[in-house]
């Protein structure tokens, strides 16, 4: 498509509730996005790094410097006429840096699809109109505090939960969770702070019919967590490894997962992610779709990509209301079943609300295109 700018912009969004877990407490996100700007057409990505490098090497900052430097003027140097198929080869010379990667990728997609007045769901192969719909629980203060939070997301309609635990806050959270919600599909997600030692330890998770434990081990620990595999009854899932669609096909022929996370940024975009979604299928593992506590845009677009057929388990996309007074874009609201819709407008079938986008800048850097 022609290019005439692309704009990038930090935002800085107050969060509903802190959100307390490996990754530290979050009471603002800070966040860039960006937009590209034709004369036929406009779109918006969302880059899902958070304001410090917590969770990924990357971060607001660095990624706002590796798309203003690097992204952009190598982009519009190999594809004068862009098209978002051609942004993973033409920056693959970039080493990582992949949410940011996804960022623009995002953007692309998102006008391209609205020029030809495609939705992101129908061009990605969804199958599905609307998705089951899970809600993430960070660190508790307490038990109490934790088992009223979980009454709470189970009244508003949420289908299952996931307990953040680290540890110190784990087998006895759980515990007091599964006895008081006997029927509830619930996980929990470690964000690898645990080490092979503790084997003995998170198999007294087994006895809480959990759907999968996410990530117990680091990141780089795939032989740890193939050895953990073998010592828990509970499916192993990875996040934080799974770089890629061969990523995910390596991790699960290791015997490391029998369940993926994936979350489009941390791959560099909807199309690789899309692809790892058709590694999982082929190979028969179910897929759910993670969340990075995103705003309505990368929300609209993971919808998209959670109603493709092999996320086959609910994922961490909640309503707006979850995260934001005021989310970015028109809010998604839970139906009354504890689904969310998936967008049917072309492309991302959403954008920025202008008067929310204002508010909630802290910079705003516009790149001419190709100067
Ligand atoms: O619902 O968006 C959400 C949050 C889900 O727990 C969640 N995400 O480790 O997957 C994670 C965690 C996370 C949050 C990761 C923020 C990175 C940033």
């Amino acid at each position: 498509m022609k290019v005439e700018a692309v704009e990038l912009r930090t935002l800085s969004m107050p969060l509903v509730s802190s959100f307390r877990g490996a990754l530290g407490a979050e009471t603002e996100r800070e966040l860039l996005v960006v937009r590209v700007i034709g004369p036929e057409s406009e779109g918006w990505g969302e880059c899902s790094a958070l304001g410090s490098p917590l969770y990924s090497p990357e971060y607001v900052a660095g990624a706002l410097a590796v798309v203003r430097d690097h992204l952009v003027p190598r982009l519009a140097a190999h594809a004068p006429e862009p098209t978002a198929d051609q942004v993973a080869a033409a920056l693959s010379p970039v080493k990582g840096h992949r949410m940011a990667k996804a960022a623009l990728e995002m953007a692309l997609l998102d006008a391209e699809l609205r020029a030809r007045g495609q939705s992101l769901a129908s061009y990605l192969g969804a199958t599905r109109a609307s998705v089951p719909s899970g809600v993430a629980v960070g660190i508790a203060g307490s038990t109490a505090e934790l088992l009223d939070t979980v009454a709470r997301y189970r009244e508003e309609g949420y289908l299952r939960v996931k307990l953040k635990i680290r540890p110190g806050w784990d087998v006895e959270p759980v515990r007091a969770v599964r006895e008081r919600f006997g029927d509830l599909p619930l996980q929990v997600d470690a964000n690898g702070s645990y080490s092979l030692a503790d084997a003995a330890h998170l198999a007294r998770l087994d006895a809480f019919e959990l759907l999968l434990v996410e990530q117990p081990l680091p990141e780089d620990d795939l032989a740890g967590h193939a050895e953990l595999a073998r010592r828990l009854k509970t499916p192993i899932c990875l996040d934080e490894p799974i770089t890629s669609a061969r990523a995910a096909a390596d991790a699960i022929s290791r015997g490391a997962c029998r369940v993926v996370n994936l979350k489009a940024g941390r791959m560099g975009g909807y199309l690789e992610a899309r692809r790892a979604h058709d590694t999982c299928t082929a190979l028969g593992v179910p897929a759910w779709c993670g969340g990075m506590l995103e705003t309505g845009l990368a929300r609209a677009a993971n919808l998209a990509l959670a109603a493709l057929p092999g996320f086959t388990l609910p994922g961490d996309i909640s309503a707006s209301g979850r995260y934001w007074h005021q989310d970015l874009t028109e809010p998604f609201v839970l139906g009354p079943d504890g689904h969310l819709p998936v967008p049917a407008g072309p492309g991302l079938g959403t954008a920025p609300l202008p008067e929310v986008l204002a508010q909630v800048t802290t910079s705003v850097t516009l790149l001419r295109w190709g100067s």
